[in-house]
């Protein structure tokens, strides 16, 4: 079973609340349509680095939850990130990795290990508080509120098909400087 990502994103913009999220690769151009101008940063040349980002805003605002949509091949590429994030274990902190085997965005060349690479195994092992995989969009709907106020670091890997657009086929958006810049002031705001 897989779900769409697109249909995962709706899920999560509606619900999310004050939530700041990171989206990257695949999940970018669809972001911004579906959740525009909000306390969102989307990025896409920093390979694996979403993660970091989204850690360095957890630890800055911890009274917010801080939403990272990742990649697959990203997070495989900065492995390393998980005992980071794990180290740094903010409870606010959510992991979302959309799991679709390949590197979309780049023309989907196959991750190694495809879809038998475990991230829910590698996030326990690298100490997240809590992980778990969902490849059913009813389910996602249902653990939603959880995800957004359970405590973290949580992983949870998102089985999913591929995007309709990728970063090359649908380019654009508000630079990232100026994003930060727009995240920082409404993060300032009381
Ligand atoms: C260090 C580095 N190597 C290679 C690239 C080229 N590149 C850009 S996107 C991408 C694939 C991303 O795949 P994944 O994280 O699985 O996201 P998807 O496109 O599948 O959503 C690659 C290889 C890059 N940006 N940085
Ligand atoms: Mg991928």
């Amino acid at each position: 079973m897989a779900m769409k990502p697109e249909d995962v994103l709706r899920v999560i913009a509606a619900a999310r609340g004050e939530a700041v999220c990171v989206p990257t690769m695949t999940t970018a151009p669809a972001w911004r349509t579906i959740a525009p101008n909000d306390l969102s940063v989307v990025c896409v040349g920093f390979m694996g680095g979403a993660s970091s980002l989204g850690l360095g805003i957890a630890l800055a605002r911890p009274e917010r939850r801080v939403i990272v949509l990742d990649g697959d091949g990203s997070l495989l590429m900065q492995l390393g990130s998980l005992a980071t994030v794990a180290g740094a274990a903010p409870r606010n902190f959510v992991h979302l990795v959309f799991k679709n085997g390949v590197y979309h965005t780049s023309g989907s060349q196959e991750v190694p290990g495809g879809m038998d690479v475990d991230y829910v195994m590698m996030a326990n092992g690298a100490g997240y508080r809590d992980a778990y995989a969902i490849g059913d969009l009813d389910e996602f709907r249902r653990r939603f509120p959880a995800i957004l106020t359970d405590e973290g670091p949580l992983l949870v890997e998102l089985h999913t098909t591929l995007a309709a657009e990728t970063p090359m086929t649908a380019p654009g958006g508000v630079p990232f400087h100026q994003q930060v810049e727009d995240l920082s002031e409404k993060l300032r705001r009381p």
